[in-house]
């Protein structure tokens, strides 16, 4: 079974090359880029529905979204970091979604506001609002961290940690932003730590 992923590692198709890194079975790399000539042509606009990066392809399924595509490599392979029971399965959706919902968007605010836009350009202001937003979501995944002895789901990392992380990933050049939640600094410090996502951020630097 073997599976392309479409997208440059510099956009959101990194989550999804951390978890084939993950994997550790062999895939293929398109480095569709957004813009012109990339995700607006033709072609990639017939994969994605919003003509967006990442994609996935995999035994004739087509699948957007980074973080469903995570979902679905982690069942397709046999992976600790997938399901064991249909449980498992509803956490891992379950923990996947908040970080879409609850966390992506500000931890976003916050990355414009701290490295993505040229200094003149980023609002103190409006990254304290992101950070002071993200304090009860960061605060309800302290508490399930506690409970779960480090891990989510399952007492192991698994994809719903690493879904989780990816968007932690936003929040890297916001020092202290993760000071009151030991546990997600810990998880987040465990991630960065996995082979897989040194992997990942060399294949970001090669661009
Ligand atoms: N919710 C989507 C968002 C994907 C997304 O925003 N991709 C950006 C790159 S990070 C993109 O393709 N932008 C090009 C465009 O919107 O035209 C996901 O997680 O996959």
């Amino acid at each position: 079974m073997t599976f392309t992923i479409h997208g440059i590692a510099r956009t959101r198709t990194s989550r999804v090359l951390w978890m084939a890194q993950e994997l550790g079975v062999p895939y293929t790399h398109v480095k569709t880029a957004p813009g012109e000539g990339g995700t607006r042509s033709p072609a990639f606009r017939a994969l994605s529905p919003m003509g967006r990066v990442p994609v996935l392809e995999m035994d004739g399924l087509v699948l957007s979204e980074s973080l469903a595509i995570n979902l679905h490599l982690a069942k397709a392979f046999e992976t600790p970091l997938g399901p064991r029971t249909k449980e498992e399965d509803g956490l891992m959706t379950m923990w996947t979604l908040f970080a879409a919902t609850e966390l992506e968007p500000n931890a976003h605010e916050v990355l414009v506001h701290t490295l993505n836009r040229p200094e003149a350009e980023r609002d103190p202001a409006a990254r304290d609002a992101a950070l002071a937003a993200l304090a009860r979501p960061l605060a309800a995944l302290e508490t399930a961290l506690v409970a779960g002895g480090g891990h989510l789901v399952g007492g192991r990392f698994t994809v719903a940690d690493l879904n989780v992380a990816s968007i932690l990933f936003y929040l890297r050049a916001a020092p202290g932003a993760l000071a009151a939640t030991p546990a997600v600094a810990a998880l987040w410090d465990e991630a960065q730590a996995r082979p897989a996502y040194a992997a990942m951020m060399r294949l970001r630097e090669e661009g």
